[in-house]
């Protein structure tokens, strides 16, 4: 049983965030993700707009999302892996780089982010609207 993990906010859920999920998910055969608390989108200097807790049910009506756990803090990720005895790490290649050092532990993943959407676009465009 191949096991995959993936972080972020997923505000605004979007096309993106499903072709992201749906390539993690098709590296293995269980995808987790670690959903963004409202409290550490406020320390990542996140604004959202839709709360914890809808962010949570909309993922969880993804099929390509198997388990969630919350995500509060930066440090988590190594002992996420390692309870969860997950095989590969994925995040969008915005992130490229960063979560080098987690290599230690499982296959890193920097998967192409999806052109031209992004919640914060999709927030410019409704406050226009
Ligand atoms: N993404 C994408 N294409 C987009 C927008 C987002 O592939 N057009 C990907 C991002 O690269 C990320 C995931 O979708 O892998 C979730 O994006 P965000 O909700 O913006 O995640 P972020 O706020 O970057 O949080 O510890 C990691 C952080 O929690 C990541």
């Amino acid at each position: 049983m191949k096991k995959v993990i993936t972080y972020g906010t997923f505000d605004l859920f979007h096309v993106g965030h499903v072709n992201l999920l749906k390539r993690a998910k098709s590296l293995g055969d269980q995808l987790i993700v670690g959903l963004s608390t409202d409290e550490f989108n406020h320390q990542k200097g996140k604004t959202t707009l839709v709360p914890y807790n809808h962010r949570a049910e909309i993922l969880k009506a993804c099929r390509y999302v198997d388990q969630l756990i919350p995500e509060s803090n930066w440090e988590q990720k190594q002992q996420d892996i390692i309870d969860n005895q997950i095989d590969i790490f994925v995040m969008g290649d915005d992130w490229q780089g960063k979560f080098d050092f987690l290599k230690e532990y499982c296959q890193v993943v920097y998967l192409e982010r999806t052109e031209d959407i992004s919640s914060t676009a999709m927030k410019e465009a409704i406050e226009v609207f």
